[in-house]
């Protein structure tokens, strides 16, 4: 890594600034980390590493003298590329690089890397999980929650890194070239971020811009505008389907996951005999059993593994029955398109927490795909007359507005009745109310569980 005698500006002090910080450091050079949030305190984050003792810490705004210190910025998801301060940066000469490219330049050994617009936390933790199965030294790192960044340095030749990857890491990810890539679905999400919808699909699309031939592309035949673009790719690409029988690939017919190959077809899994609900992670199944194939897993350990496989946290997550209420957290949901998955997947009356921080984005396909089953939309945080009104317009009139997260659950806890479901689904991210989904879907599991024993 070519640092040129300068300094390396690291922005962000969540878990992606911390971790490239600790590995530029190990590497011997010179590092400022730096995060615009004022409310933050050095000491605090001085004491998240170590390492740190010394390092210079700039906390809200950066002045051009100290950008002129340095050859690069290494970003953190979170940070808009497009902010001033990121084109001042350019305009001194600092490239920018993402917490990705970083970790990417850094690390050793083979790659497989996934992204889509929802079911990619779940297909890499499969595909995480296939890979154990048959190589000894995996990695599963990325936006799943563990930063590349923090397990860089422990990799070696012999290392298969399976990483979830964002459309934020993409921005920023330069020479990232993963042996096997995956894009799962691309559907609205993050405009506020990535402005237009094309903007964001070529993103999602650039993780395949440095591979090279010979290299694989997993891809969902029924999102049209990734069956187009297999079309374009001088790439090994592999189709997955879950409505058609493909002559190559992987595809879902009558409850079966079959592979086709050069006319040669056979059975993988009876979706039975998954741990996991829903057509979405069917598709999931199909992206994940098309990478490790690429990876040359045989097929009869793949299926070992899918039949032990459990559902990732808070993804349509089983959280309790109590007074025959079942209880799902689906706090993942972030988008319309996931929340309409959760939504899917329930067979029976349910009582719906929606809201949250606002994406900008449009709630009324979500709605659509009530289907008669929502008994009531309970609705919280600043999206939640956004929401109101799409379901207006829809003619769905049965929302409640609620002020806390908690009256929310408590609100579902006193109205729904043994038969029906109470689904934290709610569209839209976390971030008006908590740190995380993460954090979202915890406290909802501890409300309705606390509740059990009053
Ligand atoms: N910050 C600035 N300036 C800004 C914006 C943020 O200084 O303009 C600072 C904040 O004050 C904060 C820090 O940056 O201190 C936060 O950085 P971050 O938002 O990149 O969060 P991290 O903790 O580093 O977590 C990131 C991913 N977060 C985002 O992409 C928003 C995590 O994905 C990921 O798990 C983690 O890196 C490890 O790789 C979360 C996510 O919500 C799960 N991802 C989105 C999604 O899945 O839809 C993309």
């Amino acid at each position: 890594m070519d640092a040129e005698g300068k300094k390396v500006l690291v922005v962000g002090t969540g878990l992606s600034g911390i971790a490239a910080a600790g590995l530029l450091l190990e590497k011997g050079l010179d590092v400022i980390l730096y995060d615009g949030n004022e409310k933050l305190c050095e000491a605090d984050i001085r004491a998240k590493s170590e390492k740190f003792e010394k390092l210079p810490i700039v906390i809200g705004k950066l002045n051009e003298e100290l950008m002129m210190q340095c050859s690069i910025a290494v970003l953190s998801p979170g940070v808009p590329t497009d902010l001033p301060f990121v084109e001042q940066l350019r305009s001194c000469g600092v490239k920018i690089w993402g917490e990705v490219e970083l970790a990417y330049q850094c690390a050793k050994g083979r790659v497989a890397a996934i992204t889509g617009t929802n079911g990619k936390t779940t297909t890499t933790a499969l595909t995480g999980e296939i890979m154990k199965s048959y190589f000894t030294d995996v990695k599963v790192v990325g936006n799943i929650g563990i930063p590349y960044t923090s397990l860089a340095s422990r990799m070696t030749d012999d290392t298969v890194t399976v990483a979830e990857i964002s459309s934020f890491q993409l921005e920023t990810a330069h020479t990232f070239c993963p042996e096997v890539s995956a894009i799962l679905n691309i559907t609205p999400d993050h405009l506020n971020r990535h402005h237009t919808m094309e903007c964001y699909i070529s993103v999602k699309e650039s993780i395949t811009k440095n591979q090279k031939p010979g290299q694989t592309c997993v891809l969902n035949y029924e999102d049209e505008t990734l069956r187009e673009f297999g079309r374009t790719l001088a790439l090994n690409v592999v189709y997955f389907s879950s409505r058609r029988r493909l002559e190559r690939g992987l595809y879902l017919e009558d409850g079966m996951i079959y592979l086709a190959d050069d006319g040669g077809i056979e059975k993988v899994i009876d979706v039975s005999e998954l741990n996991l609900l829903g057509v979405h992670n069917y598709e999931n199944v199909m992206a994940a059993v098309a990478v490790s194939l690429a990876f040359g897993i045989p097929l009869e350990k793949i299926i070992q593994v899918l039949k032990t496989f459990q559902a990732v946290e808070h993804r349509i997550e089983y959280t309790a029955e109590i007074a025959g209420v079942r209880y799902y957290n689906d706090s993942k949901a972030t988008n319309p398109d996931a929340a309409i998955q959760g939504i899917r997947a329930m067979d029976r009356p349910t009582y719906l927490i929606g809201g949250g921080y606002d994406k900008q984005s449009e709630y009324g396909e979500w709605i659509d795909a009530f289907d008669g089953k929502v008994r009531r939309l309970v609705l919280i945080g600043e999206t939640k007359e956004k929401i109101a009104q799409a379901a207006a317009e829809k003619g769905f009139k049965d929302y409640v507005f609620c002020d806390s997260f908690e009256e929310a659950v408590q609100y579902c806890r006193s109205h729904a009745k043994s038969g029906e479901a109470v689904l934290l689904s709610p569209a839209c991210a976390s971030w008006d109310m908590f740190r995380s989904y993460e954090e979202r879907g915890r406290i909802f599991k501890e409300i309705v569980r606390n509740s059990a024993v009053q």
